[in-house]
């Protein structure tokens, strides 16, 4: 028998977006890396670019109106840096300003609160090319930019992220070659991801110098629960690592203010240079964390593997991402970070599922995986909930399908789906199952 399960009250309920994902309007700000790698044959899927993407920057109140059709209470998007500033630093575009001004003034108009994140991965290119976030010269840079964005939106934003899965921007983009800016280098991923943490701390410390009281600033990261292959000591000591590599190595930092001793042992002569105080500013004490879930590692023992380990891929259900499907991680995940990082506040800023959608003769789009998906990793929430997990809201990705990084336009996690020939926005069953959730503040499992 189906039961009715409550989340409690006052619960946040939000679907999330990011800049270079959505909002084309290109011509209208500077360069950032991504249009770089865009343009580095064969990294891209099909050549696939952010010029158009949603188009949203153009129909940002069409996007706000089927998020009110939603019924949901809060919004996360990010904030396009060479749109505000086209050269990383120095003039500022006023009209990149403005839209974001009006985007919240259009969402609080309808009830929706707006979760803004500060860096969603579009460095602009003009700091690449000074080093991007391997200069610490750019630390100081975000830091001036958070405040540009502070004293325009912060009489109306009060909730901040600073940064948005910076273990993406180090590895994924200086270690794996797989996102902007394309490196392969560990020192230059181990110094990167140093800087985006001191400047997250530069970046809170800017944010609530220029908010009132009630300004909120938290970090989000991305996490890699990792479950050992067997209970071999190997096995379990690899797992170790892996969660030291994916989930510590900035968990720690941010919230202790220090590095992991093992893999900072691993990493040998390539650890990152850390000047006097940095530690420090990068573990200030932060409003709640952002925790961005979509699957688990199951590790084994592989010396021949880089850190000595190799994950597997157990039998069960994929998404098209590849990514099994494992609800169960989410609730272990938010009840290791409640017990062993103090409590803080936590908000899922993105979870969700890829599938292979497509529009049917009944014009519309029926994703049962995407909403058992769902279904599952709320439950998983409650889970933790019951648990005593502070959880305090949920942020599907993503309101709409959009330009996932690598994959272009192959990859499909709106809970509505865009026809990007004619940017025709289709709810998807997944959205009408999202929109009963929040209206009930409940889930049917
Ligand atoms: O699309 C991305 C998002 O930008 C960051 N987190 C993971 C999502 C799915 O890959």
């Amino acid at each position: 028998m189906a039961q009715l399960r409550q989340f409690p009250e006052g619960f946040v309920w939000g679907t999330a977006t990011a800049s270079f994902q959505i909002e084309g309007g290109r011509n209208e700000r500077g360069d950032c890396i991504w249009d770089d790698f865009c343009r580095w044959p064969g990294k891209v899927h099909a050549g696939d670019t952010g010029d158009v993407a949603d188009d949203h920057y153009h129909r940002f109140c069409d996007d706000v109106a089927l998020m009110a059709e939603l019924g949901q209470n809060a919004y996360r998007f990010s904030i396009s840096w060479p749109r505000v500033l086209p050269e990383g630093a120095g003039e500022v575009n006023e009209k990149g300003l403005d839209f974001y001004s009006r985007l919240v003034d259009e969402l609080l108009a309808r009830g929706i609160d707006p979760y803004v994140t500060l860096y969603h991965w579009d460095l602009p290119s003009a700091l690449q090319r000074m080093g991007g976030w391997a200069a610490r010269d750019t630390i100081y840079r975000f830091q001036d930019y958070a405040a540009v964005v502070a004293d325009r939106l912060g009489d109306r934003v009060k909730n901040w992220i600073t940064h948005n899965e910076p273990w993406v921007v180090a590895f994924l983009g200086n270690l794996h070659g797989q996102h902007a800016p394309g490196w392969e280098d560990l020192g230059l991923a181990l110094q990167v991801g140093h800087h985006t943490i001191v400047s997250h701390g530069l970046a809170v410390q800017a944010l609530r110098a220029r908010g009132g009281a009630d300004t909120r600033v938290g970090i989000t990261l991305n996490f890699s629960p990792a479950y050992p292959a067997s209970d071999r000591a190997e096995d379990v000591a690899a797992a170790r690592m892996h969660d030291g590599y994916s989930n510590r190595w900035f968990l720690d930092p941010v919230f202790e203010g220090r590095y992991p001793q093992d893999l900072w042992d691993a990493y040998g002569y390539q650890v990152p240079r850390v000047a006097p105080g940095d530690m420090e500013l990068g573990s200030q004490p932060i409003d709640f964390l952002g925790v961005n879930y979509y699957t688990r590692a199951v590790v084994q023992h592989d010396p021949r593997g880089w850190l000595g380990y190799r994950t597997l891929k157990p039998e069960g259900e994929y998404t098209a991402m590849d990514w099994e499907v494992f609800p169960q991680g989410l609730t272990d995940l938010l009840v290791r970070l409640t017990r062993d990082y103090g409590a803080p506040p936590l908000y899922i800023t993105e979870n969700g599922s890829a599938y292979e959608d497509v529009v049917s003769e009944d014009g519309q789009v029926h994703d049962p995986q995407r909403v058992a998906y769902l279904r599952q990793h709320l439950a998983a929430c409650l889970d933790a909930i019951e648990q005593g997990v502070p959880l305090k809201g949920y942020f599907a990705w993503s309101l709409v399908d959009n330009f996932e990084w690598a994959f272009g336009y192959s990859r499909r996690f709106g809970i509505a789906h865009v026809d990007f020939g004619t940017q025709r926005r289709t709810l998807k069953d997944s959205a009408r199952f999202f929109a009963a959730v929040i209206a009930q503040n409940a889930v049917e499992v």
